[in-house]
């Protein structure tokens, strides 16, 4: 693994009509992830923020669709950032919406692409994000990320995926809310999802070793989006769309850590953090040090696993 981090800041909020995630990337900064990734020995590059690209929607994009202009011009100008930064450390994208992943994982499949390397997506989230601008009921396109990166069709105007993702290199976790067009979709894939019933039946480890194993096999990069939501909002409290049942400090810490044993994550989106709502920057606090865990915070050495 690289020992150079590279944090991005994505102040976007266009992704929703709830306001707040811009605030997000100085709340991270305050926390201190550049100190903690630090201290673990990393060389830690803070790139500052990107700012959105000019852009106009077309007309077919449907109307109920928030900030169309702003979405696509977030789209390329982070895909482009995403792109210069993965060949120089493991890129850390301090969000801003979720919405902020149609445009850094389009680039880090560029990225994999020009180096002959399959992507793979984890997506640790509370919901599955897998709309098109015409399945989307609210029209926050924050609910959309996996629609575009897996090359669904009606996201006119954006970037054109060049390299969609394969929904089998896709393992979501977390799952507790999908809206009814977006499971009937998701059904007809071969995308893995664990919704949180099945990770309470058989627990967390286990089919997050199998993915990462299929990860390594396969010589892949590795995206990680870690979505506030997937944790329970008792420890996390900052996001606009709580949803009870969430995973624990301990499954959450556990999944970092075997990302870190893995050695496979090649980058990673902390989204969703809303710091207008957070209790005395505690949500902001947990995210850090997950983060922290995913890049090598340890309370005792192990091993890093072979996990080919
Ligand atoms: N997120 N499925 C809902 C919608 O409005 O499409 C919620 C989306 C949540 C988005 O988790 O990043
Ligand atoms: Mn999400
Ligand atoms: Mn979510
Ligand atoms: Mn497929």
């Amino acid at each position: 693994m690289t020992n150079t981090c590279i944090l991005v800041g994505a102040p976007m909020d266009s992704g929703k009509r709830r306001q707040g995630c811009r605030m997000g990337p100085d709340a991270y900064r305050v926390a201190g992830i550049a100190e903690a990734l630090g201290d673990l020995g990393l060389e830690v590059r803070d790139t500052g923020n990107v700012s959105p690209d000019a852009a106009t929607a077309p007309q077919e994009l449907p109307n109920h669709v928030f900030a169309p202009d702003e979405m696509i011009g977030w789209t390329s100008a982070l895909a482009r950032a995403a792109e210069e930064a993965l060949p120089q450390g493991i890129p850390i994208f301090l969000g801003g919406d979720h919405a902020l992943a149609l445009g850094t994982v389009l680039g880090a499949a560029r990225h994999a692409a020009s180096q002959d390397r399959p992507l793979f997506v984890l997506w640790l989230d509370a919901h599955t994000d897998y709309h098109t601008p015409q399945s989307t009921e609210s029209g926050n396109l924050h609910g959309s990320p996996l629609g575009y990166v897996t090359g669904r069709d009606g996201f006119h105007g954006f970037p054109e995926v060049t390299h969609p993702v394969p929904h089998e290199n896709i393992c979501l976790m977390g799952l507790r809310s999908v809206d009814p067009a977006e499971r009937d979709d998701l059904q007809q894939t071969n995308i893995r999802y664990h919704d949180m019933r099945s990770i309470d039946e058989t627990g967390i480890a286990r089919p997050l070793e199998t993915f990462l194993r299929d990860v390594a096999a396969a010589n892949g990069m590795l995206h990680v989006s870690l979505d506030v939501d997937f944790l329970d909002p008792g420890i996390a409290p900052a996001v606009g769309t709580t949803v009870p049942g969430g995973a624990t400090m301990r499954e959450a810490h556990l999944v970092m850590e075997m990302i870190c044993d893995s050695g496979l994550m090649t980058s990673l989106d902390l989204v969703e953090l809303n710091p207008f709502l957070d209790d005395r920057g505690r949500t902001a606090q947990v995210m850090v040090d997950l983060a922290a865990s995913a890049m090598g915070r340890r309370v005792f050495d192990r091993p890093t696993r072979a996990y080919s």
